[in-house]
């Protein structure tokens, strides 16, 4: 590096570099070369049926393996497992091709998965899981019980739009019981649930799942404020405000998500409207340039008054929804400020302060969002850039994740090697693997024209049986 170019500056300047001791792979300065990404492809498929035969051998019908352990792990309800990982999985292995893990997993769950569970489940997580991982299941299957199955779960979880005097969902409803509980929730978990209800509304001819899903979006639409902006946190039962932060990382981020979603999925137009006045308000009051790079910070949603440069990055997703929804230029800027972080650190950490550029938590959870991002704009533009930084982000996972059984979280991405936890979450089964498949093996069963995956990249159009 010449002396005198700041580090950070210089790895602007070649478009990348590396960190964490060299244990990285860095980005390429020829990132928009074209190259055969067929080995890659093969190398994702390969690493899943790895884990998969794994997690059959040590932890079937388990909602997580520990990867590092070979044990058990439950997630919605402690001493109850009901197959998280494995109902997250099916579309993958479907679109790999694996069908007799896919017939393997669709046993099991016939054999073995109910819903009958006296135990509140969270409404949110149990519907972006697993009726959108049954619904995308029987999309593409087309195995009539998994939908029986996305429609009884979705049925459990309807008390909890029913009961509430708002129309917005208590945050858990008790499966076998109906008893609706946590009225304090947020923008994410009264909003996330237009594109699995919407399906299941299309496929049984019964409205209530999506009118119910849209209703619950109008009202947190209905309080913006005079900037346009919502606060992140509501009331179910009074339907106030709990607090004045706007955010687009969690918990906000799949409240846009969806209003997008449910215009492309179903053409509704109302849902198109809200999205754009939201998303041109963002723009307006919370957007930020620093260092010529655009972030997102935490406003004052009634005064636009920046309350903090934390970046979650979660918050990765929406250079994706900001390009699919053809704000391209933004869009394609947000995922260079995360390629930013993934250079400084290799694996991305879960929150930056971007005024320092230093990791506010150090740890990762296998987070999907920035492989999410470069694969929504590599579908919106073709750039090879995208491919590009997904590999990178692919090289780091194996390097730091791959541990005996499995691929682990990191405690903290910024040791040297980074330190492992010993859970891999059920979203891993779903999200990133799909997308990295999805980028690099021109897939024969998944329309790249016409498709559309969940905020838990559940296959919900697109499959091509
Ligand atoms: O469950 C996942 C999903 O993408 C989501 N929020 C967070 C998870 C992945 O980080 O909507």
């Amino acid at each position: 590096m010449p002396r005198g170019v700041p580090r950070r500056t210089a790895l602007r300047l070649l478009g990348g570099a590396t960190v964490a001791g060299g244990l990285l792979a860095m980005s390429s300065p020829m990132a928009s070369a074209r190259r055969d990404w067929k080995p890659v492809a093969e190398a994702v498929r390969r690493e899943y049926l790895w884990a998969w035969q794994h997690y059959v051998e040590r932890a079937l019908g388990a909602d997580h393996i520990k990867p590092i352990s070979g044990g058990r792990e439950d997630f919605f309800v402690e001493g109850h497992s009901i197959g998280l990982s494995l109902v997250e999985a099916v579309d993958t292995l479907w679109l790999m091709e694996a069908d007799a893990e896919v017939q393997q997993a669709v046993q099991w769950i016939k054999d073995n998965l109910s819903f009958d569970v006296d135990a509140p489940f969270q409404v949110f997580e149990t519907n972006i899981r697993m009726v959108g991982g049954l619904a995308s299941a029987y999309h593409c299957t087309g195995d009539q019980r998994l939908l029986e199955l996305a429609v009884d779960v979705a049925d459990r979880l309807l008390p909890a739009f029913t009961e509430s005097p708002t129309g917005l969902p208590y945050r858990y409803v008790n499966l076998a019981t109906g008893a609706v509980s946590v009225p304090e929730t947020n923008i994410v978990e009264i909003g996330t649930y237009i594109a699995e209800f919407g399906v299941l509304s299309e496929w049984t001819g019964d409205r209530r799942y999506f009118d119910l899903a849209k209703q619950a979006m109008r009202v947190a639409f209905d309080k913006r404020t005079e900037l346009g902006l919502l606060p992140h946190d509501i009331h179910a039962e009074t339907g106030e405000w709990r607090n004045r932060q706007a955010t687009v990382g969690p918990p906000g981020d799949s409240y846009y998500e969806y209003l997008w979603d449910g215009y492309v999925l179903f053409g509704d137009e109302e849902l198109r409207q809200w999205y754009d006045t939201l998303t041109d308000a963002i723009l307006a009051h919370q957007a930020e340039r620093h260092q010529n790079l655009l972030w997102f910070p935490q406003v004052d949603a009634f005064t636009g008054d920046v309350l903090s440069r934390d970046q979650s990055v979660l918050a990765a997703f929406y250079a994706g929804l900001l390009g699919e929804s053809g704000r391209l230029t933004e869009g394609r800027a947000y995922h260079d400020a995360f390629n930013i972080v993934q250079d400084e650190f290799g694996v991305i950490p879960t929150s930056v302060d971007y005024s320092t550029m230093s990791a506010t938590d150090r740890s990762n959870a296998l987070r999907p969002e920035f492989a999410d991002s470069a694969f929504m704009l590599w579908l919106a533009t073709g750039d090879e850039i995208f491919r590009e930084r997904a590999n990178l982000h692919f090289e780091n996972m194996l390097k730091t994740s791959k541990t005996t059984y499995g691929f682990a979280s990191l405690a903290d991405v910024t040791a040297n090697p980074p330190s492992q936890e010993d859970t891999c979450p059920g979203y891993w089964w779903s999200e990133q693997m799909k997308y990295y498949w999805l980028l690099f093996s021109d897939a024969q069963r998944f329309d790249y024209q016409n498709n559309y995956l969940s905020t838990e990249a559940n296959v919900l159009r697109g499959a091509r049986r």
